[in-house]
């Protein structure tokens, strides 16, 4: 685990530069303009189950030994990528990342949800590990399945989207579904996703990608952290 940036009275996030959860929590911050220090469990090294008293045990920081994690200035720690979004939209709700009307908001949640709820945690790490090493797949069935889910949900995300973007997904502000929408199209590339069959997600994606919060966020910008 590299923990080479010393502690201070700002946001500290433990994270990992190509998870997808971690690159949720970067966006929202650099949105918000909020300043954080990163820290990184590097997760092909399986440090976030590494037990070592010499560095820093993260399952001490967080026992569901998932990325990321946020520290907040007083110390507290904040688990799950969307409970920490929306403690940042609380504490610092400008710029909004989710619309005042009620059933819009239910909306852009639901849009998030269904990529954080549905595509992620059955194409997580542990869960292609257990299909490689425990059910002993080949690695052109593990892709298979990683494409296979995100095809799923995508398919009807691509619908919803076309109801309801401007340039992004809901209208013409960034909001919490774009900011779960553009970490799952990066993996989706880096898994050889064809994304041809969703233009309207892709022009959302290409939007965000001319915003600075988001290019500062992206995993490139962390690579050898
Ligand atoms: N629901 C959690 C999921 C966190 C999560 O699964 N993070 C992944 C990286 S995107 C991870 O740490 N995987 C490690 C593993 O599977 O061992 C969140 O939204 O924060």
């Amino acid at each position: 685990m590299n923990n080479d940036q010393s502690s201070s009275s700002t946001y500290e996030l433990y994270h990992y530069f190509r998870s997808s959860c971690s690159y949720r929590v970067r966006i929202a911050l650099n949105i918000k303009k909020i300043p954080c220090q990163f820290h990184a469990v590097n997760l092909l090294k399986n440090e976030q189950n590494e037990q070592n008293e010499q560095k820093l045990d993260y399952q001490k920081i967080n026992p569901q030994r998932l990325v990321p994690s946020l520290i907040t200035p007083d110390k507290k720690i904040i688990t799950q990528s969307l409970s920490i979004i929306e403690y940042l939209e609380e504490l610092y709700p400008e710029p909004a990342l989710l619309p005042q009307e009620p059933i819009l908001k239910a909306k852009v949640r639901a849009f998030a949800q269904a990529i954080a709820c549905e595509i992620h945690p059955i194409n997580n790490l542990r869960v292609l590990n257990y299909l490689k090493q425990d059910l002993n797949l080949k690695e052109e069935q593990v892709n298979a399945w990683y494409q296979h889910w995100i095809n799923l949900t995508f398919l009807d995300l691509e619908q919803i989207a076309k109801l309801n973007s401007g340039r992004f997904c809901f209208g013409d502000q960034p909001t919490l579904a774009d900011i779960v929408l553009v970490p799952q199209i990066y993996n989706a590339h880096r898994y050889k996703v064809d994304m041809s069959a969703y233009p309207t997600l892709s022009q959302i994606d290409k939007n965000c990608s001319e915003l600075p919060a988001f290019q500062a966020a992206h995993p490139d910008q962390f690579a050898g952290s």
